[in-house]
């Protein structure tokens, strides 16, 4: 078990950390899910931040990951990343994708000097990516990117079910 890795069931919106991860989409102007909450709970500032970042680049491809305020959340940052639609017949394209996801958001997390960052479980709601196949990728990007930066300190999953925790839970400290 890495200890830079912690593991809680729970809202990520409620998180104190340098940065929440937010499950975008590309358009970076909110929907629903974790999305959805981020949104209503930190407010419009985070939306007037996307659309500077809208103005600068257009939207936000898949993989790739953008930051703004964390508005009136107790996290200072919001780092937005857009997973991949899960589907059987472009599933090994959606693994990389979603590995992506992870490690360009850890990338954008060192550039703006942040330590403590929160994951939300990308790409298993709405984009239907299979749980135990996400969490083992998430897991590994994770782990794969902090063996080569010590900038950052700890790193939160944040599971908001239980069925997620248990996996989460299973893979983290199974080895224990
Ligand atoms: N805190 C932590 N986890 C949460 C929360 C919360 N407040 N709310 C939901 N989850 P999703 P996706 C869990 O659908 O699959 C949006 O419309 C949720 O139960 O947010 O990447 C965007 O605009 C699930 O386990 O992300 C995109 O269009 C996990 O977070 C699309 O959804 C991810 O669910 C992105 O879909």
């Amino acid at each position: 078990m890495n200890n830079r890795i912690e593991l809680i069931k729970g809202d990520i919106t409620k998180i104190h950390t340098d940065a929440i991860v937010n499950t975008a989409n590309t358009s970076l102007l909110g929907g629903g899910g974790v999305d959805g909450a981020i949104h209503r709970t930190g407010g419009k500032a985070i939306l007037e931040d996307c659309y500077k970042i809208r103005e600068r680049q257009g939207s936000c491809k898949t993989g790739e990951a953008v930051i703004t305020t964390g508005g009136k959340l107790p996290a200072k940052y919001v780092i937005h990343t857009v997973g991949p639609v899960w589907s059987k017949s472009n599933s090994v394209k959606a693994e990389q994708l979603l590995e992506n996801a992870y490690r360009n958001s850890l990338k954008v997390a060192v550039v703006n000097n942040i330590e403590t960052i929160a994951f939300p479980n990308i790409s298993i709601g709405i984009y239907h990516f299979p749980k135990q196949e996400a969490a083992e990728i998430a897991i590994d990007s994770v782990k794969t990117f902090l063996d080569g930066n010590n900038q950052i300190k700890k790193v939160i999953f944040v599971c908001f079910d239980e069925e997620n925790y248990q996996i989460y839970k299973m893979l983290l400290y199974a080895d224990q």
